[in-house]
């Protein structure tokens, strides 16, 4: 056993190191937190579940993330496209942070009729953070008239490959991995999103004022995790485009109570 994950180890770190992208601790820390290395989830009543709520904030220096250089299609697309890297409010609140329970064995049930789409349209993929349930099926569209491809990497390893040529095609495909999920285009380079697969419903993606919500929880002591893509630069890509360090992940232990809520606030500097 111990063999295996190392060599699933060093495959991820190869991969990583090339693409230059995320942090190789960060993934085995997700890996873990997401469960999906050996462990079930059970759906079952929560009669008397807690609510965890709570705010992302940047408390750090200030940041001006540059527009990402558009080398292809730019009537379309323009000849350079905002960063979602870091998306932070006048007030720093900060979106596109996953907030999760780690590990959670037993729970509310999973509503698998709730879809998830992600569309290419003017070289973007939207949303640029989500979250979805292992299992359910995750619908593509490219929205411009010419081809996007999605290539996408679970936890450093390929999970899809596929190309649109054509304006508003539709592929859907079901998703069964856990994990951290990179998504990009090879037709263009400047196009990133992110995408966490858990085999629980507990999880959430902040919104434009950074918060977030879980409900239905059984009482009980947590660990409550955040995952933020980082905006730290560490180099640059062959067109200037800059590649960040490895991904943040905080983490906080705390107490659901019984028909209760709890507040849970992260601050990222
Ligand atoms: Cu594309």
């Amino acid at each position: 056993m111990l063999n295996f994950q190392f060599s699933i180890f060093n495959f991820q770190f190869s991969i990583l190191a090339k693409r230059g992208c995320m942090g190789l601790l960060a993934t085995l820390a997700l890996a873990v937190g997401l469960g999906g290395i050996g462990q079930a989830y059970d759906e079952v009543e929560v009669p008397d579940g807690g609510t965890i709520t709570g705010q992302v904030k940047y408390v750090g220096p200030a940041q001006t993330l540059a527009p990402l250089k558009v080398t292809k299609d730019p009537d379309l697309c323009g000849k350079e496209a905002p960063s979602e890297t870091l998306l932070i409010s006048a007030n720093g609140e900060v979106r596109y942070a996953v907030v999760f329970l780690e590990g959670i064995s037993q729970g509310k049930k999973i509503d698998r009729t709730k879809e998830t789409w992600l569309t290419q349209e003017k070289c973007h993929f939207g949303p640029h953070v989500f979250t979805m349930v292992k299992g359910t099926d995750l619908s593509v569209k490219n929205a411009d008239p010419f081809l996007h491809n999605a290539n996408m990497a679970v936890n450093g390893i390929q999970m899809f490959n596929f190309g649109q040529p054509k304006k508003d095609q539709v592929i859907i495909k079901r998703v069964r991995k856990t994990g951290l999920v990179e998504v990009t285009c090879d037709s263009h380079p400047h196009m990133e999103g992110h995408f966490m697969v858990f085999d629980h419903p507990y999880h959430a993606v902040t919104g434009p004022e950074g918060t977030f919500t879980l409900d239905q929880i059984p009482p009980g002591k947590y660990t409550v995790k955040l995952w933020h893509e980082s905006w730290k630069v560490k180099g640059q890509d062959e067109d200037g485009r800059p590649i960040y360090e490895q991904s943040v992940v905080l983490n906080q232990e705390i107490e659901v109570p019984t028909k209760g809520m709890v507040r849970v606030n992260f601050e990222l500097k």
